[in-house]
């Protein structure tokens, strides 16, 4: 009988739907996004709040809508600008592509305070797909 419902549990445990979860990812410091057509979802990491006029790292993570890693190579592009002022950084961040979906960016700096929007644009062959995160830097 024991037998019979140990292999039943395990039975439930394989077939039980696995969704890979990320580490908790709260404000300020981790903001989770999803892009444009949905396919994507993005972990932006940051090691403090977002400064002002002081240079700033991010690390990223995409992975699909569901959280799962990436089955393709994709590349990412970031810009970030103040829409309401019309005007970008006046720095060129680099960004490294580690791999599987991870990214890693230093060179960020806002110069001033305000609305700023983040517009990242992940490639996967010949498709594109943008997502967009908004920052009130203070
Ligand atoms: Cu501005």
């Amino acid at each position: 009988m024991l037998k019979k419902q140990l292999l039943i549990y395990c039975l439930a445990l394989f077939f039980l739907p696995v969704r890979v979860m990320a580490a908790e990812c709260n404000a300020p410091t981790c903001y989770s996004l999803i892009s444009a057509k949905d396919n994507y979802h993005l972990e932006i990491q940051t090691t403090q709040t977002v400064p002002i006029n002081q240079l700033f790292s991010l690390d990223i993570i995409i992975t699909n809508s569901e959280g799962k890693p990436l089955t393709s190579k994709i590349d990412l592009d970031l810009d970030a600008s103040m829409p309401q002022h019309n005007h970008g950084m006046n720095v060129k961040p680099v960004i490294k592509n580690l791999g599987e979906g991870k990214f890693q960016v230093e060179g960020m700096l806002f110069h001033m305070s305000g609305a700023w929007t983040l517009s990242f644009t992940i490639t996967k062959g010949i498709t594109r797909e943008a997502a967009q995160w908004v920052v009130e830097v203070q």
